[in-house]
């Protein structure tokens, strides 16, 4: 059966200055190519983890808001993995489907995602393409060094098949996304390994697909000491946190 509403998931912490253009970018797309390529309703849900700045007000002041195809949830910061969460429980659509509020991934990038879905319970972006080159060759060189280090850790009993984890841009049928994202404990950007690992434990299917992204700057990411110590204790313990989690269907293809 095809799907019949889409909602759209945007955590944000702190975005009043790339929210506002990368809105713009959305709902031209939208409003304009999207209707023809992706025919079904999309409901914008941004996820305000508690920003300091105007975040919230640029998002109440928008068209789309009073028009009633954007829509803000507030919530106590606490971290992307707990504002994905609240935003993925909250979603009404029958896809649900989150992505960087700075737009890393174009808006088309959802036709693909969404075609997936037909076939999958979810669906996840890959920033590595199908001749093997990578679009996160446009971060700086430090952040691609720290991105193997973390794929390293985590493919040592998390991650599995899935060689891009932290890939921004995921989606799920609706039940799919409530069962895994009512499980979800990690509030750390730790968070993707742990839906991806939910996702295989419980038994759905799965999709990779590649999409085009391009690193946005002013990343709200600040590697230092902390955040090592937090993701390593992250990667740790996942498998840990849900050891008692079963299958949800018997029979269902091992991912
Ligand atoms: N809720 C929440 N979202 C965050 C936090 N840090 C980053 N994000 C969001 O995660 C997404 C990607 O962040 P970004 O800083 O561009 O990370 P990068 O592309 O990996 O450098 C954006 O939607 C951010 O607003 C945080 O502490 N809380
Ligand atoms: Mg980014």
């Amino acid at each position: 059966m095809p799907h019949e509403s889409l909602t759209l998931v945007l955590p944000a912490y702190n975005e009043e200055a790339r929210l506002g253009p990368a809105l713009d970018e959305l709902f031209a797309w939208l409003h304009g190519p999207g209707r023809q390529a992706l025919p079904l309703p999309v409901h914008v849900v941004v996820v305000d983890d508690g920003s300091s700045d105007g975040t919230a007000d640029l998002v109440r002041a928008r068209p789309e808001a009073a028009a009633g195809e954007l829509e803000l949830l507030p919530v106590p910061h606490g971290g992307k993995g707990a504002a994905v969460r609240a935003g993925m429980l909250h979603a009404a659509g029958d896809l649900v489907v989150f992505a960087d509020a700075d737009m890393a991934t174009p808006p088309d990038q959802l036709v693909p995602l969404v075609a997936a879905l037909e076939t999958a319970d979810a669906a996840y972006g890959s920033r590595i393409q199908p001749d093997g080159s990578d679009m996160r060759a446009s971060q700086p060189a430090w952040r691609r060094a720290l991105g193997r280090t973390f794929h390293l850790l985590a493919s040592v009993w998390v991650v599995g098949p899935v060689q891009d984890t932290q890939c921004g841009f995921k989606g799920f049928r609706r039940e799919a996304a409530r069962d895994v994202f009512a499980r979800q404990k990690i509030t750390s950007i730790v968070f993707d390994v742990e839906v991806i690992f939910l996702v295989r434990r419980r038994g759905y299917a799965f999709r990779v697909v590649p999409i085009r992204w391009t690193d946005v700057r002013g990343s709200r990411m600040h590697p230092g000491f902390r955040l090592a110590l937090r993701v390593a204790w992250d990667l740790f313990r996942t498998p840990l946190v849900h050891r008692d989690v079963r299958r949800a269907r018997a029979g269902s293809p091992a991912a």
